[in-house]
């Protein structure tokens, strides 16, 4: 009797510790929604319990095989519209509690249950925008994840305080990134640009792909037809093809447009999303120290066509001061080689 006792102990005694290892189980995966965890920003899980109700595994399965099926050409996480708001603080530790787990080293990240139909790199130009980076990463992380991209986020900072030079910045996000993995798009953003929609996928198509369509800064309109500022996306190829960016472009103004003639003297044209989904948010700020408009870059426009073959990816010069791959994006410091005045 004794006996029978003892086993009847010892059984639910395993039951029960079992119990508890499921529970805890059930609440671990439950974090591997994107939509449960992402949506923290209005804290409800209802409003997207539409969405939520899609089970992860209907996206893709992997094939008997064991090698996973291409992701969806819509990836079925997105939300639409989002909520975009910059009065909050928000620091490092907080977006690393926001995202970070989802990443790996470096700010990259890759879908699990799907092979993304693209890997990407996104390419931030930086100095002192410490605040801005963590709006950026908060926000942009979500999206990005949504979007099942197979993505590295590289923030390139340009070290010291001479004449900022965005499009060189741009030219070694690209080289550097190619160090480290073989993306095939470039996603290239201002800092301070925040999409209002994810339905705007931050992927390279057949052209040359304009992302902010309408920011709010611009009344959400475009200000004028051939404005390729702001986000831009550009396949390896479609990169190559145009020499990259103008390494010569020192203070504000005229990079953008430049890379845009390029793309035109190369035989491109560009693509936009519409202006419905293209929206973005711009972080208001000052004009930045050492970034003062450059006069010089008017007349450095109607010299693409003599520069384009001999300035650009092909002549790049750049010293690395330091690659820190935190959790949240790679972080490469950089002598931009500013000539001397
Ligand atoms: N950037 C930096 N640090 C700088 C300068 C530029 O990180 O010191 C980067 C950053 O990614 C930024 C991008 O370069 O988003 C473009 O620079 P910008 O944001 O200064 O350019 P924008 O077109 O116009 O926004 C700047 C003029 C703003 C003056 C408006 C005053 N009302
Ligand atoms: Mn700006």
């Amino acid at each position: 009797m004794l006996k029978i006792f003892f086993y009847l102990l010892f059984f639910s005694f395993v039951s029960m510790a079992l119990f508890i290892v499921f529970l805890s189980n059930n609440k671990k995966n439950k974090n591997f929604f994107p939509i449960n965890v992402f949506n923290t920003e209005n804290n409800s899980f209802s409003k997207v319990g539409n969405i939520n109700a899609v089970p992860f595994k209907t996206t893709a399965m992997p094939t008997t095989s064991g090698t996973l099926t291409p992701c969806p050409d819509f990836p079925p996480y997105l939300q639409g519209v989002l909520q975009v708001q910059f009065n909050t603080k928000r620091t490092l530790e907080d977006v690393q509690h926001h995202v970070g787990s989802f990443l790996k080293q470096g700010g990259r990240y890759k879908p699990s249950n799907c092979t993304a139909q693209q890997k990407v790199a996104i390419i931030i130009p930086f100095r002192n925008r410490h605040e801005h980076l963590n709006h950026w990463l908060y926000y942009l992380h979500p999206i990005l994840i949504r979007q099942q991209l197979d993505y590295g986020v590289y923030v390139i900072n340009q070290e010291g305080d001479d004449a900022f030079n965005r499009a060189k910045l741009m030219n070694i996000g690209h080289t550097e990134a190619l160090k480290q993995y073989d993306y095939d798009c470039f996603v290239f953003s201002d800092i301070d640009l925040i999409p209002l929609d994810d339905r705007n996928l931050y992927r390279c198509s057949d052209k040359p792909r304009h992302l902010s369509v309408a920011v709010d800064k611009f009344n959400f309109k475009l200000p004028y037809a051939t404005i390729f500022g702001g986000v831009s996306a550009l396949s390896k190829e479609q990169f190559l093809k145009v020499n990259g960016f103008s390494n010569t472009f020192w203070g504000w103004g005229g990079e953008d447009d430049d890379l845009y003639q390029r793309i035109s003297l190369r035989g491109m044209s560009i693509s936009r999303p519409n202006s419905a989904i293209g929206r973005y948010k711009m972080i208001r700020h000052n004009r930045d120290a050492h970034n003062e408009r450059n006069p010089n870059n008017v007349q450095k426009l109607r010299e693409t066509h003599l520069n384009i073959d001999t300035d650009g990816l092909n002549s790049l010069r750049y010293t690395v001061r330091e690659i820190r791959k935190d959790i949240l994006f790679t972080f490469i410091t950089v002598d931009v080689q500013a000539p001397t005045v």
